[in-house]
């Protein structure tokens, strides 16, 4: 028997104290370990305090700047006449994009990538910022990611003309100078099919093109210039080259030197899922004045430079996202009781915590190694080394991109359910996650078109990128001391047998395109597997206070059902029974 309790009001009774973040750099121990590990000892002196603080303020003035942008009195808005019907298509967005503009432009995010201030490992240390900076601020990353994008495929395509006026813009540390890209690829008729791309550029007498046409995804769209892709007509023949062949990749500034947009008329904002905050529209090019980059006709495997760093960038917002949710879920666990028990005292919740953790550190190593692979690709000298980085990072990129949004977004999704209807509420912030990091999976290539890229890599190199991505796992794991990461390194050959097995028993185009993702995902398993049990013996080797942890995790990952699953041989009845599954009894493919 108990007393009974004063009557529960809105102001008496039982208030749960909430869950808190404290400094996103010191309180992460997978994120730092996983640093000490890829840097040498120097490059993380210097960079460590750089770190410590912005992981304060990601958590302080940048937090309240992502809030601001996804308040919903705050979402962009178009006003696309004045008083007078003059058409004036101003796009506003909230006050705190502004600013987080201007941090951006400070804390160098784009600028460290090519001032390359630590050499190779700027690109970890370009995303380690990246990291901390995309879980606090509203998808600001998408307009950093394409500003990088259009920086590198400058550096390797653009003209030294073009260099020299748009680079110190995109890689400006000063705010009033620095400047954004956008990247407008999707149109109506094709967003992962951009070769049915309808936009039209013309030449002009002095070199340079009008572009006339229509985007239906334009993300940022108040940047300041784009890169983008429209099929070039041949004046002579008043002709032009159909599908992806006859596309070019062009550059162009939003707005003329008296103010006015560039040929540019903003048709609608696109009312979306989440990134709310983020301005994305269709737009009508009317005769936007542009300049060619690189080749004409050579646009998409152009833009592709762009492509692969908005694709790394996308795999670590979702591991941001994931880490930042799981420890919302975690300090919960610590603070909330539950039938009479403290939420980390029971042990379904604890076994449901420790999967998404597992998850995430997985997803952490195989997003940082893409980074890593980055940096040394831009700049390591010529030669072998860099030669097989380069095709290593080929392959590794979509899988990332694919395997790491995956799962990265069904783990925040659980973190959510972790706290309870509380979890679902919008002022907790799980659901900004959750809404924020599904956009991965789609832009930049959907799940199902990174699988075929991953095919598209194979079919050009006769199957040779495996070998690179076998020996590269092989000799990541090949001197382990510790027994039960021997036990997963003999997982992970068998594993790569099994993938070896498909691919060379496998031609069959339908064949292949139909099981590309089982494919993807079992290489996302085991490139994660052998970069745990790489990180697993290097702690145990330099006694590193979480090395019994990172044991564990590199053990059941790779001890997981799937991992050494056998790649299904391919049945075509399976497929027509799909179809008839899906689209009923007189269905075939
Ligand atoms: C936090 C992160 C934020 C991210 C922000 C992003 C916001 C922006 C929003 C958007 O813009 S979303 C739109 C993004 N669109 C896509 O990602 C397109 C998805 N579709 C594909 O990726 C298709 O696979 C592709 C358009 C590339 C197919 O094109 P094709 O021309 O039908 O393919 P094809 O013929 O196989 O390839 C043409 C050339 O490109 C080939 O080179 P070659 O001509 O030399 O043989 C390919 O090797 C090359 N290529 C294709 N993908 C490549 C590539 N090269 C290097 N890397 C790649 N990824």
């Amino acid at each position: 028997m108990a007393p009974v309790p004063p009557t529960a009001s809105s102001d008496t009774g039982f208030r749960q104290t909430p869950p808190e973040l404290g400094n996103q750099y010191t309180n992460d121990a997978v994120f730092r370990s996983i640093l000490k590990r890829l840097l040498p000892a120097d490059v993380h002196e210097k960079i460590e305090a750089d770190l410590v603080r912005l992981g304060d303020r990601v958590v302080g003035d940048l937090q309240a700047m992502g809030d601001n942008v996804d308040d919903p009195s705050h979402h962009p808005r178009l006003r696309q006449y004045d008083a007078w019907c003059r058409r004036v298509d101003e796009i506003t967005v909230a006050q705190g994009w502004e600013q987080l503009n201007d941090v951006a432009a400070e804390e160098g995010l784009v600028a460290i990538a090519y001032e390359r201030p630590v050499q190779e490992y700027s690109r970890i240390y370009q995303f380690a910022k990246q990291y901390l900076y995309s879980p606090s601020t509203a998808v600001h990353s998408c307009p950093i990611s394409m500003t990088d994008g259009a920086a590198r495929a400058l550096e390797v395509s653009g003209t030294d003309a073009m260099k020299e006026k748009f680079l110190p813009h995109l890689l400006s540390r000063d705010p009033s100078k620095f400047w954004t890209s956008g990247q407008w690829m999707t149109e109506r008729p094709g967003g992962s099919d951009v070769g049915r791309s309808e936009t039209l550029a013309y030449p002009e007498a002095d070199g340079t093109w009008t572009i006339r046409g229509f985007k239906w995804f334009s993300s940022a769209t108040t940047a300041n210039m784009t890169m983008l892709l429209a099929r070039a007509v041949d004046p002579k023949t008043n002709s032009v080259i159909e599908g992806s062949k006859g596309l070019s990749l062009f550059i162009a500034e939003m707005r003329q030197p008296d103010g006015n947009l560039n040929g540019v008329r903003v048709h609608r904002l696109k009312n979306k899922f989440g990134t709310k905050g983020l301005p994305t529209a269709e737009l009508e090019l009317t005769g936007m004045k542009a300049q060619l980059v690189g080749k004409l006709g050579r646009g998409v495997p152009t833009i592709a430079a762009i492509l692969n760093i908005t694709r790394v960038y996308a795999a670590m917002g979702v591991v941001s996202g994931q880490r930042r949710a799981l420890a919302i879920a975690k300090d919960f666990a610590v603070k909330r009781d539950a039938f009479g028990q403290r939420l980390d005292k029971l042990p379904l919740h604890v076994k449901t915590l420790a999967q998404m953790e597992l998850v995430f550190r997985a997803n952490s190593q195989i997003a940082f190694y893409a980074a890593q692979l980055l940096g040394r690709t831009e700049c390591l000298p010529d030669g072998p080394e860099k030669a097989a980085d380069m095709a290593m990072l080929r392959l590794l990129t979509p899988v990332a991109k694919a395997y790491v949004c995956k799962t990265g977004v069904s783990a925040i999704s659980e973190a959510m359910e972790a706290l309870g209807g509380q979890g679902y509420m919008e002022e907790v912030g799980l659901g900004r996650h959750l809404r924020d990091s599904l956009v991965n999976t789609i832009w930049e290539g959907t799940t199902n078109v990174l699988a075929l890229d991953v095919l598209r890599v194979f079919k050009q190199t006769n199957n040779k990128a495996f070998d690179i991505f076998e020996k590269t796992l092989m000799t990541k794991v090949a001197n382990v001391s510790n027994d039960k990461l021997k036990i997963a390194v003999t997982r992970i050959r068998q594993a790569l047998v099994n993938i070896r097995v498909f691919l060379s028993t496998t031609s069959d185009r339908t064949a292949l395109e139909a099981s590309a993702r089982d494919l993807t995902f079992a290489m996302g398993r085991v490139l994660a597997g052998a970069l745990l049990v790489e990180h697993a013996e290097w702690a145990l080797q330099n006694n590193e206070a979480e090395a019994e942890q990172d044991l564990a995790t590199a053990s059941r990952w790779c001890n997981l059902p799937e991992f050494t699953r056998p790649l299904d041989a391919f049945d075509p009845a399976v497929l027509t029974e799909d179809a008839k599954l899906v689209f009923g009894a007189n269905a075939k493919l």
